[in-house]
């Protein structure tokens, strides 16, 4: 999509510190991390949010594979990260392209607000 800032950054048009790559999948730093470790995770195909993703067969599957993959590559502790998605701009969504929230590196309480 021409005016998705995320897909830019999948056609490399703008950078990003990229932390895992494949063939479905890219993870990046966010510009505004809210945890010593923010990563987002995004399809390469551009579509809303994952109720859409779920319509391409298969691609909710490939973005926790390459969470896992990245959380593997990484040698992060799996006991204390979180991997979150706002969902419509009444949860907060601001980028309306797939993206999942990985914050990890501090305690983190509940609920979020
Ligand atoms: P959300 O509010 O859930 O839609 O999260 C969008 C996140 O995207 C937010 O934490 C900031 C991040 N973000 C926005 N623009 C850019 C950008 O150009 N580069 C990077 N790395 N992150 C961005």
């Amino acid at each position: 999509m021409s005016d998705c800032i995320f897909c830019k950054i999948v056609a490399k048009e703008i950078p990003a510190q990229i932390m895992y790559e494949d063939e479905f999948v890219l993870a990046f730093k966010d510009l505004s991390p809210q945890a010593p470790t923010h990563i987002l995770i995004i399809p390469k195909t551009h579509v809303e949010n994952f109720l859409e993703a779920a319509q391409h067969q298969g691609m909710n599957d490939q973005i926790f594979t390459g969470i896992a993959n990245l959380v593997k590559e990484q040698g992060w502790n799996p006991n204390g990260f979180r991997v979150v998605s706002n969902c419509g701009s009444k949860a907060g969504q601001s980028v309306f392209h797939l993206h999942f929230h990985l914050l990890g590196g501090r305690e983190l309480t509940w609920p979020p607000g």
